[in-house]
């Protein structure tokens, strides 16, 4: 059994509706349990063309999934909520990242874990350190664009 971290975002529809739903999704999903759901952030978005601001959430799960099987259950969870790749860091209904699979070291064409990108990006390290404090030292730009909210998600 794996301790793995999941980033989810929205920028696109009922933000909040698509989050609780991948969540709830994810927790249907045979070999995952997700033990914890941090604060809901307010985000600028980071990269790609003008687009509404994020929600972003960050999800702890216990699985006994291999790492590229927990990134098609992400992509398939992505897909429940129409999902469309089109525009690259474009506007997008859902999106959920593999950010951390245990302690473990990942460097393949889809997937990249840790993340490569979150120790840049806010968006990731506030809600992560949320639910995994330990795992965040340091949060660049002390959060800028990241606001916390009083909006809740559930566990499943
Ligand atoms: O990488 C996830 C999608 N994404 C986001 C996001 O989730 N939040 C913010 N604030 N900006 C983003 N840019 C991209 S791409």
């Amino acid at each position: 059994m794996t301790r793995a971290y999941l980033g989810l975002g929205s920028n696109l529809g009922d933000r909040l509706a698509h989050l609780q739903r991948a969540i709830d999704a994810l927790g249907a999903t045979a070999g995952i349990n997700v033990t914890a759901v941090s604060s809901v952030y307010e985000t600028a978005p980071v990269g790609g063309p003008e687009q509404d601001d994020y929600l972003n959430a960050v999800v702890a799960i216990e699985t006994d999934l291999a790492p590229h099987a927990l990134l098609a259950a992400a992509m398939a969870v992505e897909q429940l909520e129409d999902r469309v790749r089109d525009v690259r860091w474009g506007p997008r209904t859902l999106d959920v990242d593999v950010l951390l699979f245990g302690d473990e070291q990942i460097d393949t064409p889809d997937l990249v874990v840790p993340h490569p990108r979150m120790h840049e990006r806010a968006f990731v390290l506030m809600p992560l350190r949320d639910v995994a404090p330990e795992r965040v030292t340091n949060v660049p730009g002390d959060g800028g664009g990241v606001v916390e909210t009083p909006l809740a998600l559930r566990l499943p």
